[in-house]
């Protein structure tokens, strides 16, 4: 399908202070790399080596599997409330549509710089290629750059922003989004009856909602242990879906107080709650903080899709899950929340935080 050009709905929340392209600086530096980068704090940081401490794997085809679901469902649930994260195995999603996106956004990043900045972020904008929650000018940086598209609700797609090399990937990325607000769509549902709702409650707050594409390109670094591809942070939005591009790891969620690597099942999804779903849910279930750490020879790229409701769905507790307990977040209007998410700096769960009414 070719994608029309027409857009009738945009948003505009903000942006973010442009950067210089760190993909360009990598290629030009040879050993010392700018203060900016450097990060002090990823020499204290803890590590687990811990082989044995791996992010649940769901099933969803054991999911709709009368044989298995009950076991598979009791394994979701347990994954979203202890980890907020979960490699998804078995989705059905095609690979050759998956590996389709992969294969488009690195040809994306190989593109000389100016075809790339040809879809640079406007002003006041996030969608584009460039860097997202810039918001001071001595904020440190991370080691990397990004191509942040809205993909749904269709309208709100700013098609001057969706790159036309390789030729193939508006169709590319128009045939992965669809796939992959399915696959949202399905688990919503399951994790809405594992709540003990009504299995529509929660997709009825996604459907029609946002999905917003990031591809991060992570160019290596000579001083790699010293640097950070993207600053500790849980994401803003309700639901994601996370692939990694090439064979290089780098995505390290926090547990327990150590950061845990997380291994990639081939064709699998890393899924994780994202802030919003923690506040639907009010707390049952859990948005995990996690970074990218950055490799010494290789590059490293990764495609999130984030999934948020629908601009109408207020942002908070959902009322049949305060019935018998209080709420523990706030509730706001999407649209006052983007806003705040958008003009706010990746800073672990510092947003939540602001969202809590008991602290
Ligand atoms: O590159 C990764 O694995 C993590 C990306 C991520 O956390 C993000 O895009 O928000």
């Amino acid at each position: 399908m070719e994608i029309e050009n027409g857009i009738s709905e945009s948003f505009d929340y903000g942006g973010s202070l442009p950067v210089r392209n760190v993909q360009d600086l990598a290629a030009k530096i040879s050993d010392e790399i700018p203060q900016r980068y450097i990060r002090p704090e990823i020499q204290v940081d803890s590590v687990s080596y811990d082989e044995r401490l791996e992010i649940p794997v769901v099933d969803l085809s054991r999911l709709f599997d009368q044989q298995f679901s009950q076991l598979e469902m009791a394994k979701l649930h347990q994954a979203c409330q202890e980890w907020g994260f979960f490699q998804l195995i078995n989705h059905g999603v095609a690979d050759e549509v998956i590996e389709r996106m992969k294969a488009d956004i690195d040809e994306f990043f190989k593109l000389p710089l100016e075809e790339k900045m040809a879809h640079s972020q406007p002003p006041n904008s996030i969608e584009g290629y460039g860097q997202a929650f810039v918001v001071s000018d001595d904020q440190k940086l991370d080691w990397g750059d990004m191509l942040f598209l809205m993909a749904r609700p269709i309208p709100a797609r700013k098609m001057s922003l969706w790159p036309t090399h390789p030729p193939s990937f508006r169709n590319t990325l128009d045939k992965y989004s669809l796939e992959l607000e399915r696959v949202e769509i399905r688990l919503l549902g399951l994790m809405a009856q594992n709540l003990g709702l009504d299995p529509e409650k929660l997709k009825d707050s996604f459907v029609d909602g946002a999905q917003g594409v990031r591809m991060n390109y992570y160019p290596p670094c000579p001083q790699a242990d010293k640097v950070l591809g993207i600053s500790p942070h849980s994401d803003s939005t309700g639901l994601t879906l996370l692939v990694q591009v090439n064979e290089v790891q780098g995505l390290q969620i926090r547990k327990d107080g150590k950061w845990v690597p997380v291994k990639p099942i081939p064709g699998a999804f890393i899924v994780n709650i994202g802030d919003v779903l923690e506040i639907l849910s009010n707390g049952v279930y859990r948005s995990i903080e996690h970074r990218a750490v950055i490799n010494t020879e290789k590059e490293r790229l990764s495609i999130a899709a984030f999934h948020s409701p629908a601009m109408s769905t207020a942002i908070g507790p959902l009322p049949d899950l305060t019935k018998d307990s209080e709420a523990y977040y706030k509730t706001v209007s999407n649209k006052d929340y983007v806003k705040f998410i958008i003009s706010s700096k990746l800073d672990g769960k510092s947003t939540l935080d602001a969202m809590k009414l008991i602290k």
